[in-house]
């Protein structure tokens, strides 16, 4: 009787530890990735879909000089990034719940939206 709740206890523990493996390798691997470029109108596209709970690379690419776009700032996450021009710049963050975010030039006159869903 005792061995027998001994086995069941090692099992349970087994499948367990596959089970959080299994969804730790998941989480690791997985990203979500868009890419925003930065034109004379602003942001483009100003409104991009994320879902809740996955790392997302959000690639800013300024195209143009006749933008005041020189940086952008995602103010729900204190993030500011300088923008130079033709030069990629990653922002990572992992929206934490469904809703919608920000993100502005420097001087807040362009805004781009991020939709979680
Ligand atoms: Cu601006």
């Amino acid at each position: 009787m005792k061995r027998n709740f001994a086995v069941l206890v090692l099992l349970l523990l087994m499948i367990a530890a596959i089970g959080g493996f299994a969804q730790g390798q998941e989480k690791s691997t997985e990203t979500q990735t868009v890419t925003v470029n930065v034109t004379a109108k602003g942001f483009e596209p100003a409104s991009i879909n994320l879902k809740a709970n996955i790392p997302a690379r959000i690639t800013f690419l300024r195209e143009t000089k006749d933008t005041c776009a020189t940086s952008v700032e995602f103010p729900d996450y204190k993030i500011k990034k300088e923008l130079p021009l033709n030069e990629a710049v990653t922002v990572e963050i992992t929206p934490a719940k469904a809703g919608s975010l920000t993100f502005v030039c420097g001087m807040k006159m362009f805004r781009g939206k991020i939709v979680v869903l």
